[in-house]
């Protein structure tokens, strides 16, 4: 029996295909960042740091802080009361549903200040569809 020509061919494209599409993979990261988050969104409380420290949602997203560090911490905004404030034990969460679109900065209120140290951004865009980015199927 010798060999199908076909069944090379095929395999061949198939090759040329994931190199192909490579390239396009590469690319998707950089406008994903800047993509808001939305629904439940995860933001580490570490020892000393929030994780990611910027975080975009689209209103109504509920984001839920979980102390994972191995002392206390707290979450405050640094004016006016966009969400109540809230200290944090070791492994407690705290949720809060942003609603109105708006920049909140928040600092932890035992390492950080408005602004500096243990200190975030929570950015809530309006919830319209702006998905223009999404890729062919
Ligand atoms: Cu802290």
């Amino acid at each position: 029996m010798t060999p199908n020509p076909i069944r090379r061919r095929l395999a061949a494209l198939a090759l040329a295909g994931a190199a192909l599409a490579a390239p396009a993979l590469a690319a998707t990261p950089a406008g994903a960042a800047d993509a808001p988050l939305s629904g439940k969104v995860p933001v580490e409380v570490g020892d000393n740091y929030f994780k990611p420290i910027d975080v975009t949602v689209t209103a109504g997203s509920k984001v839920t802080w979980t102390n994972k560090g191995k002392i206390l911490h707290s979450v405050k905004a640094d004016k006016g009361k966009p969400f109540a404030p809230k200290t944090l034990a070791v492994k407690k969460k705290y949720t809060v549903t942003f609603k109105k679109p708006g920049t909140y900065g928040y600092y932890c209120t035992f390492h950080g200040a408005p602004g500096s140290g243990q200190h975030g951004t929570i950015t809530v865009v309006a919830a319209t569809p702006t998905t223009t980015t999404t890729s062919t199927p």
